[in-house]
C-alpha cells in the first residue's frame, strides 16, 4: 500500500506555505505521526482535530486549549459537514496576506497560498480538502488508504491544496496506541485480533464514563447473540462481534467519547474554554 514517507514530506515542504496535520480528535495526540513534528519544524502548520462531531466536547476544548497553550494554531472541524471551516480559513487567509506582503516587498507578484494536508489514514484528509475548495475532487471512503498518491487541487486564485496518502509510523507506538488506532480505523491491515482491539476499546472507554459494568467477553456476547453471530455449536463469535463493536465506535453510536485527555488542564490555570483561533 502507498503510504507517504519523510522523504515525500520533505520534498513538499519545499513548495508548500503552510501545512494542515490532521489528527483524529478522538486521540488528538496519539494519532500525530510520532516522527512528523521534527519534520515539520520551522514551517506554518495548522493542526485539525477532524471528526469533533464524534468526539467528547470539553474534550475538544481542553485539547485546543492545551496545544494553543504552547503556540500551536489548532481548530476543531467537521468535514462532513463543513463545521469548523468558517475557523480554518480565516486562519489561512490571515497566511495568505502575509505571504502576499512578503512577496511584494520583493517585488514579486502574488502566487496562491500552497497548504499541504497530512496526517494519519483515515482521519478525514480527503474530506477535509473537499470543504476546503469546496467540491468533492478527492475521493474518500469510510476505510484507511484511499488516497493513493499526492493530488494538487486548486481553488480559484485563493489557495492550492495538496492532498497526501496517510503516514504511517505504528512500529514506535506503544501497543496501546495501536490498538486504539485500529479501533479508529486508521491502521490499513489488522496487526492484532479484532477482540483485543475491543478489549482495549471497552476498557479506555469505561475510564471515560462509558455507563456499563459488564466486561468485554460479556458485552462481545450480548453483541453477538443480539445479531445471529453463532459458531455451529452454539458459542457465540466473539471475533464477529468485536468487529460489529468497533465499527459501531467508529460511527459514534455508542456516544462522543475521547480516548485521551490532554496531560495538564490548562484551561485551569486561565483559559475560559472558550478561546479564539490560535
Ligand atoms: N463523522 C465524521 N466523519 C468524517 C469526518 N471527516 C471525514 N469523515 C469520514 O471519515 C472517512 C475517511 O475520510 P477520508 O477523507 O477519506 O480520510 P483520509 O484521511 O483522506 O483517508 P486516506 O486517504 O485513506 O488516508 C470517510 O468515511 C469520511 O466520510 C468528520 O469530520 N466527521
Ligand atoms: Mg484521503
Amino acid at each position: 500500500m502507498k503510504m507517504l514517507t519523510s522523504s515525500d514530506i520533505k520534498r513538499y515542504l519545499k513548495v508548500v506555505d503552510v501545512v494542515l496535520e490532521v489528527v483524529e480528535a478522538r486521540l488528538p495526540a496519539s494519532s500525530r505521526p510520532p516522527d512528523l513534528g521534527s519534520l515539520l519544524k520551522g514551517k506554518e502548520t495548522i493542526l485539525v482535530l477532524n471528526k469533533a462531531d464524534l468526539a467528547d466536547f470539553t474534550a475538544t476544548r481542553r485539547w485546543l486549549n492545551f496545544y494553543r497553550a504552547q503556540g500551536q494554531l489548532a481548530v476543531e472541524m467537521n468535514s462532513q459537514t463543513g463545521e469548523g471551516l468558517a475557523k480554518l480559513k480565516y486562519l489561512l487567509r490571515k497566511l495568505a496576506t502575509a505571504k502576499k506582503e512578503r512577496l511584494s516587498q520583493r517585488g514579486i507578484l502574488s502566487s496562491p497560498l500552497r497548504v499541504m494536508v497530512v496526517g494519519i489514514p483515515n482521519v478525514g484528509k480527503s474530506s477535509l480538502l473537499n470543504r476546503l475548495v469546496g467540491r468533492a475532487v478527492a475521493r474518500t471512503g469510510d476505510r484507511p488508504g484511499i488516497t493513493r498518491g499526492p493530488q494538487w487541487v486548486r481553488q480559484l486564485k485563493e489557495w492550492e491544496v495538496l492532498d497526501t496518502p496517510g503516514i504511517l509510523g505504528i512500529s514506535m507506538r506503544q501497543e496501546r496506541t495501536t490498538l486504539l488506532l485500529h479501533a479508529l480505523g486508521c491502521i490499513p491491515e489488522w496487526k492484532v485480533s479484532p477482540e483485543e482491539v475491543a478489549a482495549e476499546l471497552i476498557c479506555t472507554l469505561q475510564e471515560q464514563g462509558w455507563r456499563t459494568q459488564e466486561d468485554c467477553e460479556e458485552i462481545l456476547d450480548k453483541v453477538g447473540r443480539e445479531r445471529g453471530f453463532l459458531k455451529p455449536g452454539g458459542e457465540v463469535d466473539r471475533e464477529k462481534a468485536a468487529r460489529v463493536f468497533i465499527q459501531e465506535f467508529r460511527r459514534g453510536d455508542l456516544g462522543k467519547f475521547t480516548l485521551e485527555w490532554p496531560p495538564i488542564d490548562i484551561s485551569f490555570f486561565g483559559g475560559s474554554g472558550e478561546e479564539s483561533a490560535g
